[in-house]
């Protein structure tokens, strides 16, 4: 099983057997809240009816359509809606099967434009501590969790990673923004001195960071690192898997904070985690670059036998319906509030450290059992499925991002539960 700890799961498994909008149903008819919209992926809540039947009627229309030389148009009409729901300049779109490819894609996008456009010595990556950027080598090479990397080999070389922007110490209960650390940003300066620019092709963050316990950047630190990648001809990709499609209250984190990459990761809540798939958006500017040379020869060396499967494609217009009917790219900020009053009302509750809130996203930080870290965390995990809520961990942190249909009272609901489970825990 995938990031699980096996042994404890096979002696005494956990399993749900269906799911209707905001619960799961468990093998035993229990019914669990989705405190974590899945895996940050089902955003518009379970089963949602015009997806169900988008799947239903796509697969027995036009199943599958080649990818490569072929098209069908649901792809085409996909990628004309992305390209209306991103930030401006962002225009053209290439699909995955997860975030994971998503960020392979773009930093093969990244490498591949700085050679057309004559910057062939641009080979270097730069990511950051604490990042996840999905499991594949590129990804772990730029992502910064030791857990994740260090089994692995050499990974990618010529990649530097600029320091997570954490900080308990002056930050602690931080509602949204954080106060402290703009100033983190200016080591992506010190990166570029050491490793002069002319050999940095792409700087590549996480708006929020969301698998490493959800950490908030201070205000304005995401718009200077836009600023020193711009004035170095660095490209800046922002990995929006988690902060995509309305997690932060707006459609992507690009707007949340104001500030456009050259390229966008995305998955998950592109298809509400149905069907897997992933679109990466890129500037007009990277586009036409590619696009040079004879007409019949192919341009860009990279692609997936399922780019853009046609019963995907249709999940995702049905799933960006569903979003737009609903509201639910804006329903987080909506939200924010009731949410944040909630998570910061387990303040001084015991073992918790920090609490922090941004959109429709948040996290409980535990002090770790000595000498037993992630212990306490899990503990708490399995308390609140027993008790009826689902909820993640990481490390010691326990991270919510509920799907975005939740209603006040089942906002109450996971915080009161919480609430509980923290008073006995060891
Ligand atoms: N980038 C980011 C920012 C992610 O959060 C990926 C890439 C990789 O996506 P795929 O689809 O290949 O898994 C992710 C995935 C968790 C958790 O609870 C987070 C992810 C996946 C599973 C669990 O922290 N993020």
């Amino acid at each position: 099983m995938p990031f699980t700890a096996n042994r404890q799961f096979k002696k005494s498994p956990r399993m749900f057997v269906a799911a209707k909008d905001m619960h799961y149903t468990t093998s035993d008819g229990r019914q669990v809240l989705d405190g974590t919209a899945g895996l940050w992926c089902v955003n518009a809540g379970h089963a949602r009816p015009r997806i169900v039947e988008a799947i239903a009627k796509q697969a027995a229309e036009l199943d599958y359509a080649p990818a490569f030389q072929m098209g069908h148009p649901k792809a085409f009409e996909l990628a004309n809606r992305l390209v209306d729901l991103t930030p401006d300049g962002l225009d053209h779109v290439l699909f995955t099967n997860s975030g994971s490819e998503s960020v392979e894609t773009a930093l093969k996008v990244a490498l591949a434009y700085q050679k057309v456009i004559g910057q062939g010595s641009r080979t270097r990556l730069i990511g950051r501590e604490r990042g996840y950027h999905g499991v594949n080598f590129g990804g772990i090479s730029v992502g910064g969790i030791v857990a994740n990397r260090k089994m692995f080999g050499t990974l990618l070389t010529g990649v530097d990673h600029m320091p997570h922007t954490h900080n308990i110490k002056q930050n602690a209960f931080s509602r949204g923004e954080p106060e402290h650390g703009v100033d983190l940003a200016d080591e992506l300066e010190r990166i570029v001195t050491l490793h002069d620019a002319s050999t940095i092709a792409a700087v590549i963050v996480e708006p929020v960071a969301g698998s490493t316990g959800v950490l908030i950047p201070p205000p304005g630190y995401l718009k200077r690192l836009r600023d020193i990648t711009k004035k170095h001809g660095i490209l800046l990709i922002f990995d929006e898997v988690i902060t995509g499609y309305g997690r932060l209250g707006t459609p992507f984190g690009a707007d949340y904070f104001g500030v456009t990459p050259d390229i966008m990761v995305t998955a998950k809540g592109l298809t509400n985690g149905v069907i897997p798939m992933g679109a990466v958006m890129v500037s007009k500017e990277i586009h036409d670059a590619f696009m040079t040379g004879p007409e019949h020869l192919i341009e860009f060396f990279h692609g997936y036998t399922y780019s853009g499967n046609p019963v995907a494609s249709a999940a995702g217009l049905a799933t960006l319906e569903t979003y737009k009917e609903e509201g639910l790219l804006s329903r987080g900020a909506e939200l924010a509030k009731a949410w944040e009053d909630g998570l910061h009302s387990l303040k001084g509750l015991p073992h918790v450290i920090d609490i922090r809130n941004i959109g429709l996203v948040g996290a409980i930080e535990l002090q770790p059992i000595e000498g037993a870290p992630t212990k306490r965390a899990f503990s708490a995990f399995l308390k609140a499925y027993e008790q009826g809520v689902l909820i993640r961990t990481t490390g010691d942190i326990i991270a919510l991002s509920p799907p975005l249909i939740i209603s006040e009272s089942q906002i109450d609901q996971i915080v009161s539960t919480l609430a509980g489970i923290l008073k006995t825990l060891e």
